[in-house]
């Protein structure tokens, strides 16, 4: 019979994309779940031109399922994913409990998808959203070059910090809109806003904010370590040199990256966009004279990584800048995710 499906964070914002895409997507499940917490239990979500019933997560809602794909914060999955296994499924995590975990393997289909194999612990982790927005692409030129560092600043969009950074960014724009006296003094943009910073720690309406994620060791984010330990888990580079600055930017969805890659190879950047346009999963728009390149409000609600303004470096000629943006909701969590789930879901039993 073909394999029963669980969502686990059904209402959450990336769980109502994982429902389009079951809805869109070439029909490989069953049975399909949907799972969330006691305060969203009960709502009902359409999938597959259904309406379904959210159920309440509990240890019985994962008998009989074979695969689960879980969108909850950190602490639930940590807590909630070993239960999914317990019960006989197999879990495509997107929450950072396990994905450095030695004993999980930590996939992007375009890149290692081979290591779904090495799932000792019956769990498959997914890639945070901003790795997410540039590894498919940095994976292929890695192919041909040999990556050897990464200098890299994201453009993160205020979905990356679920709904809630949805609506505030909504109501912050708002209130700043219609006076066009806002953003002429230091702090008028703060006091328009008030105190409703929603999860971020700065305004983000008419505003960049440098930084995502809670504070680790030597002032570097979490969102930034992030960013270089998955880099070298995922690209099987444990010494990878990565450096990043994380920034969130007034953009509903889809983080963009501005990437400087140094390689063991000299590069060009005629073969560097011919390599992109070639790798699947990433589209190249890069034609700046006529005003192409990627943006987000361009990319937002697609599947593939957006690549442009590919350029050698001026002073190393083994070094690329580029910039690559993807839908955080899709590539950078639910397509990435409904993708792992469709390889289990492929192997023979
Ligand atoms: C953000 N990338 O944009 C984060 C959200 O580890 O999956 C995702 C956090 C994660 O805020």
């Amino acid at each position: 019979p073909a394999p029963c499906l669980a969502v686990v964070g059904a209402t959450g914002a990336v769980g109502r994309v994982v429902c389009e895409l079951l809805s869109s997507r070439r029909d490989v499940w069953g049975e399909i779940r949907l799972i969330a917490s006691a305060r969203s239990a009960g709502r009902t979500l359409p999938v597959r031109g259904e309406q379904l019933t959210v159920r309440e997560l509990a240890p019985a809602a994962f008998d009989g399922v074979d695969v689960a794909l879980f969108d909850v914060p950190d602490e639930v999955a940590a807590e909630w994913v070993p239960v999914a296994v317990e019960r006989g499924a197999t879990v495509v995590d997107n929450s950072a409990a396990f994905r450095l975990d030695p004993d999980v393997p930590l996939v992007v289909p375009e890149v290692n998808p081979e290591r779904i194999r090495a799932r000792g612990k019956g769990v498959v982790a997914n890639p945070n959203c901003t790795t997410l927005a540039m590894i498919v692409a940095i994976g292929a030129l890695h192919r041909e070059y040999g990556l050897r560092e990464l200098i890299i600043s994201s453009y993160q969009a205020a979905s990356g910090a679920g709904q809630s950074g949805i609506d505030t960014l909504h109501d912050q724009v708002t209130k700043v809109s219609g006076d066009r006296t806002v953003g002429t003094r230091a702090g008028d943009v703060r006091r328009t806003v008030g105190d409703e910073l929603g999860p971020f720690p700065a305004p983000l309406a008419l505003n960049v904010v440098p930084w995502a994620g809670s504070l680790r060791d030597h002032g570097w984010s979490s969102e930034e370590l992030k960013l270089r330990n998955e880099s070298r888990k995922i690209l099987g580079l444990p010494d990878l040199k990565v450096s990043a600055t994380c920034v969130r930017v007034p953009v509903v969805t889809g983080h963009s990256v501005s990437v400087h890659a140094v390689f063991g190879a000299e590069v060009t950047a005629e073969d560097a966009q011919e390599i992109i346009k070639q790798a699947p999963g990433v589209v190249l728009v890069d034609d700046p004279g006529e005003g192409e390149f990627p943006t987000p409000a361009d990319a937002v609600g697609t599947d593939p990584t957006w690549a442009g303004r590919v350029r050698r470096a001026l002073d190393d000629p083994r070094a690329l800048d580029l910039f690559l943006v993807g839908d955080n909701l899709r590539k950078g969590a639910a397509l990435n995710t409904v993708q792992i789930a469709e390889l289990i879901a492929a192997e023979p039993h």
